[in-house]
């Protein structure tokens, strides 16, 4: 008798693991609303597994390696390109995404620049890369009149010297920082000329001494406690600085900059692998994702534009009104789409980047 209920159980317990679905996602860090995942879960009765990285670099490795175990990505744009090429990513079933009618047609053609018809992705969120300024400690080392409105501040020496003493980090993003240096220097930012990457590292090194670190995500809490003056961040992380800054009430006070001279625009991309071993859960995602109160909810936390048409309505009017994360038309003339780097130019902007940071 005893046996008999022992493998009963066994057997029960059997079909409730074979059923129990799972999700594997790979996330940016700093990059979803608290409760979305829980939502999810309660919803499908998927169990969710959450991973978070910093680094396109990071993921594409994974990525092209294979077999990373994970259902959803989400690479920026111009690295989805290169990998949709080789092969890392599986076509979307778009009749499992009927939400896809809520998605704003005009970003999703701009998107599809790197993603023909939208074949493999979806937008998750987008933003810019700019820097976030404690304006306070700023004003103090350089005066009122500070170039707080130009890339001035971060790639002049003379500026940047000032400010070492209360924290300055840049993006451990080699295709934005150089870029952004190129372009300061009157180059064009989608170059992929060796000459204008030797330029763009050139100006970061003549600054190299006054950078106290080179990091993707933690100048979030540094620039929020105070301990980090200027950071190159992307926007929805300065702003998450920000918010937390004023829930601390410590009076540190930070803007987010997109310089005069222009900044990077990106889309990061939900992507399902090609090996990934949950497809119909990782659509069922995508979808939950593209609910307009989901996507809002999420903007509304982590303070990135989404490219949701029908969640603006629910996305706060703080945001939506802010040209620093919906730019207006005026700030859009001056934004660059990023450019996709072929093998050889990846191996030129690594080798520069290395020297950029160790100086070897
Ligand atoms: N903390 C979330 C950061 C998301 C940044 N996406 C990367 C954009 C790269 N151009």
């Amino acid at each position: 008798m005893k046996t008999i209920l022992v493998s009963a159980f066994a057997l029960m317990a059997g079909s409730a693991l074979a059923q129990e679905q799972v999700l594997n996602i790979y996330n940016w860090s700093d990059y979803i609303a608290e409760d979305t995942i829980a939502k999810f879960e309660a919803e499908t009765g998927i169990k969710v597994n959450y991973d978070v990285y910093d680094s396109n670099e990071v993921l594409e490795a994974k990525m092209l390696a294979g077999n990373s175990g994970y259902d959803i990505v989400v690479p920026t744009s111009d690295f989805l390109r290169r990998q949709i090429a080789a092969g890392v990513y599986q076509p979307l079933d778009k009749s499992k995404l009927p939400n896809l009618k809520h998605m704003d047609a005009a970003l999703m053609e701009k998107a599809s620049a790197y993603d023909e018809d939208n074949t493999h992705s979806v937008i998750y969120m987008w933003g810019t890369t700019g820097f976030g300024i404690n304006t306070n400690a700023v004003a103090e080392r350089l005066g009122e009149d500070a170039p707080t409105d130009s890339w001035a501040l971060i790639f002049e020496p003379d500026n940047l010297s000032k400010l070492q003493d209360c924290g300055v980090s840049l993006l451990d993003a080699p295709t934005e920082m150089l870029p952004a240096a190129m372009n300061y220097l009157g180059l064009d930012p989608r170059s992929t000329a060796r000459e204008d990457f030797e330029a763009g590292a050139a100006k970061i090194e003549s600054v190299r001494d006054y950078i106290r670190y080179f990091h993707s995500s933690q100048y979030i809490s540094d620039l929020a406690n105070g301990d980090t003056c200027v950071a190159v961040g992307w926007s929805g992380d300065v702003f998450q600085a920000q918010a937390r800054a004023d829930e601390a009430d410590n009076g540190v006070e930070i803007e987010y900059v997109i310089p005069k001279e222009g900044a990077l625009q990106w889309f990061d991309m939900m992507a399902i692998p090609t090996d990934a071993p949950n497809p119909d859960a990782a659509h069922a995602f995508i979808n939950f994702v593209m609910d307009p109160q989901i996507t809002a909810d999420i903007t509304n936390y982590v303070w990135y534009a989404n490219g949701n048409a029908a969640s603006m309505e629910l996305v706060d009017a703080e945001i939506t009104g802010d040209p620093a994360i919906f730019p207006d038309d005026a700030t859009k003339q001056n934004l660059w789409p990023a450019a996709v780097y072929d093998s050889r130019t990846d191996r030129v902007v690594t080798r520069l980047w290395t020297k950029v940071k160790t100086g070897q």
